[in-house]
């Protein structure tokens, strides 16, 4: 066994998509496990590579169910006893939805962070709606901690969302379903001069407000977010400490973003200094 160093960061694993421009998904959460001052690591799930000269469609490519395994294999025989904290991202297929279940299914945690990733431009729809069933079937029963955006809200929650009391009802029904600590994010889709969140644990019951930056969603803020709390978590905050720190992270990121000459500008995780 290797030595260990003298302090030894929280571990936190990744389970999700490469997103090459680093705006959003593995990359993401990388950056943002590093920031919080987490040891990240990830396992990928899918590439996936906008395309400028389709409307900056997602081209989207899947790893292979054997090769997602073996990497959880990897992570989980090296880190067997360390690791008790992880982030789901981007699945994009219920195959890859079992192959993840399964080697969650495999050990004890204490914290799933699942980000309900459902629908990427350029995925069939009909593909997505699989993909949806089986993330509300297979993930959403062993998630602790999720955090739907708007339309993945609506969809878990299964009513439309148009005010912040509609998102605080869609948070109790998500909490109902899965048992999670729950965060619903309004974003930019609510109108208001706030971006709110909804949190809810079953207990607690907090609206979360910070005013928009723009009316414009940055790429990276829904994975940024989930890999905060991740983080947070990881290093033993409570979930809504965790989830308040969060959104102040991802507020900071979203003020310093990177401009890029795709239709979003990317969260800078150094944006809080
Ligand atoms: O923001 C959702 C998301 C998650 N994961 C990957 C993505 C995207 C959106 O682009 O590409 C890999």
């Amino acid at each position: 066994m290797a030595m260990s160093a003298s302090t030894t960061p929280p571990i936190t694993l990744a389970i999700a998509g490469s997103e090459a421009t680093g705006g959003a998904g593995a990359q993401a959460d990388l950056k943002t496990f590093q920031q919080l001052g987490t040891y990240g690591i990830a396992a990928l799930t899918c590439i996936v590579s906008f395309d400028p000269k389709e409307n900056w469609n997602h081209r989207f490519v899947p790893v292979e169910p054997q090769v997602i395994a073996d990497q959880l294999e990897a992570v989980q025989s090296c880190y067997a006893g360390s690791l008790d904290t992880v982030k789901l991202g981007m699945m994009g297929s219920p195959a890859t939805i079992d192959t993840v279940a399964a080697a969650l299914e495999s050990q004890d945690w204490k914290h799933i962070v699942l980000d309900p990733v459902l629908i990427c431009k350029g995925q069939e729809p009909g593909h997505a709606l699989d993909t949806d069933q089986a993330l509300k079937a297979r993930l959403l029963p062993l998630a602790t901690f999720v955090t739907p955006n708007h339309f993945e809200a609506e969809s878990l929650a299964g009513m439309p969302i148009t005010s912040v009391e509609d998102l605080t009802e869609a948070a109790r029904r998500i909490h109902e379903s899965s048992g999670a600590a729950v965060l619903a994010k309004g974003g930019v889709r609510l109108e208001g001069p706030d971006a709110v969140d909804v949190y809810y644990d079953g207990q607690t019951l907090e609206v979360l407000r910070a005013p928009k930056v723009g009316e414009v969603a940055v790429s990276g803020a829904g994975c940024s977010l989930a890999a905060a709390i991740t983080a947070e978590l990881a290093k033993g905050a409570a979930p809504l400490e965790a989830a308040r720190t969060a959104k102040a992270f991802v507020t900071a990121g979203i003020k310093a973003r990177v401009s890029s000459n795709a239709p979003f500008d990317a969260l800078w995780q150094g944006g809080a200094g």
